[in-house]
């Protein structure tokens, strides 16, 4: 049965193969279907950015206390400070740090890390990638591929900030 079949349609496939005017019209309608098909693909590379907006004021607080992207996403933050208050007093940056830091170990040594962009040398290896610090009125913007999927801790590094500016970035 099956054979049968075969032959048919590779008779039918020479015969339209050969009567070129005739089966035109045919031709175009399998053709388009094609394309069709492998389209899907295209709007997954898309989403492979992960925009995050994170804001912060001179209430010492950011907006969110949970970022989640994607693994394998590129994550685009920009770091707002809506406030007044100039860097010296109110700075803000975000810093994500690698699993197994210790966030109150990092901000503690951030402290004398004033020169470093309150990044403190000695822990950079801990750091997966961080803000410059910014005051009121400012942003700015960062790019970095998303960690492996697990849950990250991100900081504010200013001296005295990360008691109230952290929460847990969440690669899923
Ligand atoms: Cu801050």
């Amino acid at each position: 049965m099956k054979k049968s079949i075969l032959a048919f349609a590779s008779a039918a496939l020479f015969l339209t193969a050969c009567s070129d005017n005739a089966t035109k019209e045919e031709t175009p309608a399998t053709e388009t279907a094609t394309p069709a098909a492998t389209e899907p693909a295209e709007p997954a590379a898309a989403s492979n950015v992960a925009e995050i907006a994170l804001s912060a004021g001179d209430d010492m607080k950011f907006d969110m206390t949970e970022i989640k992207v994607k693994e394998g996403q590129t994550v685009k933050l920009t770091l707002v400070h809506t406030g007044k208050a100039p860097l010296q007093a109110m700075g803000h940056n975000f810093t994500l740090l690698a699993q197994g830091s210790d966030v109150d170990a990092f901000a503690k040594a951030a402290v004398n890390a004033k020169d470093n962009d309150y990044i403190p040398k000695e822990l950079e290896k801990e750091v997966i990638a961080h803000t410059k610090t910014i005051g009121g009125g400012d942003m700015t913007e960062i790019e970095f591929p998303a960690p492996a999927k697990g849950t990250y801790d991100f900081l504010c590094s200013f001296p005295g900030h990360s008691v109230m500016m952290r929460g847990k970035f969440i690669v899923e």
